[in-house]
């Protein structure tokens, strides 16, 4: 079941900037920070809030770590902007079988590693309205230690 919005994905092309900004004009602290050599980007998370299930809700800042990147490639085509939106599960495995047998393209087989070591998976935006969707899994609290 999906409980909360885990997360909006915003796409960059310089992180440090517009970490700034968003300091600056509504004073989100960097919660965390890495780098996803698999998904091709640099991201920084800001914290919005703590959400009743446990889990919480970010902006995922997102600059691409190399030109053949999908977020590359989208900031090629449309410039700056909102990316993805994230919805938070329990079970993003169950969850993305559920959704896959309505006839909505899962891309992953398996979900992959996200932020934070969470588990994570997206939905074909030509199935979503043009909306890019992921599911995310957060890690166990405590298997993530907070840098
Ligand atoms: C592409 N399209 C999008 C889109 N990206 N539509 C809405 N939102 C987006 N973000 C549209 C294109 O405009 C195009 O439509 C069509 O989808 C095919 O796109 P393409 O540019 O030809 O590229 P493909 O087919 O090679 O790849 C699109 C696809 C890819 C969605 C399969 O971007 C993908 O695998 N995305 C999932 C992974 C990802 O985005 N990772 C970065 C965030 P037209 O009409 O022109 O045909 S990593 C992340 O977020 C992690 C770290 C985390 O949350 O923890």
């Amino acid at each position: 079941m999906l409980t909360r919005i885990d997360h909006i994905g915003i796409a960059c092309r310089d992180l440090d900037k517009t970490v700034e900004f968003y300091r600056a004009t509504y004073g989100f602290e960097v919660f965390h920070s890495e780098v996803n050599e698999e998904q091709g980007v640099r991201e920084a998370m800001l914290k919005i809030n703590d959400t009743g299930d446990g889990g919480a809700s970010y902006l995922q800042l997102l600059e691409p770590t190399r030109p053949d990147s999908t977020v590359a490639k989208w900031l090629e085509k449309n410039g700056e902007g909102v990316h993805h939106i994230a919805f938070g599960t329990a079970d993003v495995d169950g969850d993305a079988e559920a959704i896959r047998s309505k006839g909505v393209r899962v891309l992953y087989e398996q979900p992959r590693i996200g932020s934070m070591g969470s588990r994570i998976t997206f939905l074909h935006p030509k199935d979503c309205g043009g909306v890019l969707t992921e599911l995310v899994t957060s890690a166990e609290p405590g298997a993530h230690e907070e840098h």
